[in-house]
């Protein structure tokens, strides 16, 4: 075995550099072996019964100049989806307060933009400013940020932003040639730099290899400090988008690249994110068991179906899972609190 396997509440301490191999020898352990350990250290350092419910609203639908071969919300690709402006933020207000009252503890509000322009900046800081009230833990993920905007947001109380890596350096090119993965670290460093909490994780099931799952794990744990929330997203297929037709990855393969996020990025919460709805209930119960601790809930993610609030409210009695909610209340203080 391993060595990290053998005595996994040691790593515990959060390293920063990572190997390929090291990740590599983790990921491909006997999966037994791998899910013990990470089940270990997940109940050494969280609630092991605890999953978060998230709600996602999409703010800005549609349009959007990148060309993220999986989305479909580019402008490049004809999906067929409705294109619409930005939310007035009362209208976010409401959604955020039907969230809640369907359990949510975490409000992720995404926009269909290359980057955010000043002209909607008044606008997103009073949706933030808005849901914040309520109590909720606030995300937001508009694209590239420029120097000063990350501020300004956490002025407004923003919680976390989401930007995530999507994939390995090497097979980034081939799913997104409109902006670069570097573009991509200089904005995690702004957000960073602001004070606000990171979310950064990335798809799996895009036709990459098993190498490249590695390299984008590889990657997360070497950002310094580690994200806070790493979602883990299963590609939604979506059809007229350049990915549509990709085989959907082995559930096992899924579930181990929870499990070495959940080892190599002990203190992150491992979001168990997009691509829901076409997995079963046991595949979800092995996520859970491998480290998730958050799921979206409500029907709709930002443009595609996600499992009815039911089925994950059955799902939740079936494991004996449970919110939670003091984990949200605790990550919705400024950071270092
Ligand atoms: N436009 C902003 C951006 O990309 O930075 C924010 C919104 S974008 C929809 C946020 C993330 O959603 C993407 O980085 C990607 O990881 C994920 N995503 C988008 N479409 C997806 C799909 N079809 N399946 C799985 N994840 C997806
Ligand atoms: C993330 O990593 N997953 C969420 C959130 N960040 C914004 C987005 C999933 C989008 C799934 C496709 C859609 O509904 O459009
Ligand atoms: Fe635009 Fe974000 Fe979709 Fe890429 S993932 S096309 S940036 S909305």
């Amino acid at each position: 075995m391993t060595a990290f396997l053998a005595d996994p509440l040691a790593l515990k301490e959060a390293r920063f550099d990572w190997t390929r191999p090291e990740v590599e020898a983790i990921h491909n352990a006997p999966f037994n072996d791998l899910m013990f350990a990470a089940q270990s250290l997940h109940r050494h350092v969280h609630d092991p019964n605890k999953v978060q419910k998230s709600r996602l609203l999409s703010i800005k639908t549609g349009g959007c100049a990148e060309d993220c071969g999986y989305c479909n919300q580019s402008a490049h690709f004809d999906t067929g989806l409705k294109a619409s402006k930005l939310m007035d933020p009362a209208v976010v207000e409401a959604k955020a307060k039907q969230a809640k009252a369907g359990g949510a503890t975490r409000f992720c509000m995404g926009a269909a933009w290359r980057d955010l322009k000043a002209r909607d900046e008044p606008a997103i800081i009073e949706m933030i400013e808005r849901v914040k009230a309520l109590g909720l833990e606030t995300c937001m993920t508009l694209g590239m940020l420029e120097d000063g905007q990350a501020e300004r947001l956490a002025e407004a109380g923003l919680d976390f932003y989401n930007h995530n890596l999507d994939t390995s350096p090497e097979y980034y090119a081939k799913i997104i040639t409109t902006r670069t993965w570097q573009d991509r670290i200089d904005t995690l460093a702004r957000v960073r730099g602001a004070g606000i909490q990171v979310c950064c994780g990335g798809i799996i099931g895009m036709g990459e290899t098993q190498s490249d799952r590695i390299g984008l794990l590889t990657e997360l744990a070497n950002l310094t400090p580690h994200p806070e929330s790493v979602p883990i997203n299963h590609l939604v297929d979506v059809a007229g988008t350049p990915l549509s037709g990709s085989e959907p990855l082995d559930g096992v393969e899924f579930v181990r690249a929870i499990a070495t996020a959940r080892l190599i990025m002990p203190q992150s919460v491992v979001r168990l994110s997009a691509g829901r709805e076409s997995m079963s209930r046991e595949l979800q119960a092995l996520c859970f068991l491998a480290g998730a601790a958050s799921i979206f809930v409500g029907d709709e993610l930002l443009t595609t179906p996600n499992p009815e609030l039911a089925s994950d409210g059955a799902l939740f009695e079936t494991l004996g899972l449970e919110g939670d909610e003091a984990g949200a209340a605790r990550r919705a203080q400024a950071p270092g609190a």
